[in-house]
């Protein structure tokens, strides 16, 4: 008997090691071991794949420190499991070496993965916009150009430095692939079928109360653009006919967090369900620059409009997908 619960208790152990060591069970925090920010998420194959950035600031700390993101992978949107780091922040040979791994987004397109994130340009002051490619959603990603797809001198509206921030990427039914960033004014262009140039010129979107994290997705052929709103940051969206408007404001789907201005979600849809991934503060001793990454199922509205979502504890329920990897 006693050897036969002794096997169990060292079972259980292996197990708690695993889900310690490799993912999270779903409940949010969904990674309640690591601060995480920034979410973003693509569904490949009947497979969620999450893609996060590590928030390795100390308490006293007064600023972003992001050595690294991470990938994470779903069947059941329960269970995740670590995949590692896709890519270091320098990757990007072209930009300096504080490395930050502030947001970013990932699409496939002909089979090869494409990400896209912000980083520091070594010679053209500000945050520049590097895309990295994979034949793998998990990585090793590796720079697809050896220079910035945007530095701060192409965009000029915003006297920031950090305007070039937080890139989401599109990929529409008819091929045509957009890119959509920006902290402050957001700002879209056409990219080529190759992901790494862009078809075009740079578009900015005149718009009141726009913060950051623009976020296009479709959903029965309607076209949803998310973004962070006012500072502290509200979830709010546009909807249109077309991924580059004319846009009608949607509403704020997701209140403001307590104890960290930022918000920045991302909205799927997964074997049939709706999920929207946010970051908010909760763990223990989480705040602006120790958060964690959380995610909440929806439903549309009967005309297509997004509702409200509360942030909760408990997270989504399992959604097995059969055609998982
Ligand atoms: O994580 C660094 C920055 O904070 C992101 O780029 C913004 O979206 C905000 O979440």
């Amino acid at each position: 008997m006693k050897t036969k619960l002794m096997k169990f208790a060292a079972i259980a152990a292996a197990g708690m090691a695993f889900a310690a060591t490799n993912g999270a069970q779903a409940a949010n925090p969904m990674f309640p071991k690591l601060f995480t920010a920034d979410p973003s998420a693509y569904v490949d194959g009947g497979t969620v794949y999450l893609y996060v950035g590590i928030d390795s600031a100390s308490v006293k700390d007064k600023d972003y420190v992001m050595k690294e993101w991470r990938v994470y992978s779903s069947c059941d949107m329960q269970n995740w499991k670590d995949l590692g780091s896709p890519l270091k922040p320098s990757a990007f040979k072209w930009a300096i070496g504080k490395v930050d791994a502030w947001a970013a987004d990932v699409t496939k397109r002909n089979g090869k993965y494409y990400f896209y994130s912000t980083v520091d340009h070594a010679t053209i002051p500000g945050r520049a916009i590097g895309v990295a490619v994979s034949d793998k959603p998990e990585g090793p990603f590796v720079d697809a150009r050896g220079s910035a797809l945007v530095t701060n001198d192409m965009t000029l509206e915003a006297p920031i430095a950090w305007d070039d921030i937080d890139p989401g990427v599109f990929v529409d039914d008819d091929g045509q692939a957009y890119l959509y960033w920006g902290n402050t004014v957001l700002k879209y262009a056409k990219l080529k079928p190759n992901m790494t140039e862009f078809d075009g010129p740079i578009h900015t979107v005149g718009m009141d109360r726009f913060t950051e994290a623009p976020y296009m997705h479709k959903h029965k052929g309607v076209y949803y653009l998310s973004y962070s709103r006012d500072f502290p940051e509200t979830t709010a969206y546009m909807m249109s006919n077309s991924p580059i408007g004319p846009w009608k404001f949607g509403g704020v789907i997701m209140e403001k967090n307590a104890k960290v201005k930022t918000i920045h979600q991302a909205i799927v849809e997964f074997n049939g369900k709706n999920y929207i991934f946010y970051h908010n503060d909760k763990l223990p001793t989480g705040g602006e620059y120790r958060r964690s990454v959380a995610v909440e199922e929806f439903q549309y509205n009967a005309d297509g409009t997004i509702p409200f979502i509360k942030q909760t504890k408990e997270g989504p329920a399992a959604n097995p997908s059969s055609a998982c990897k």
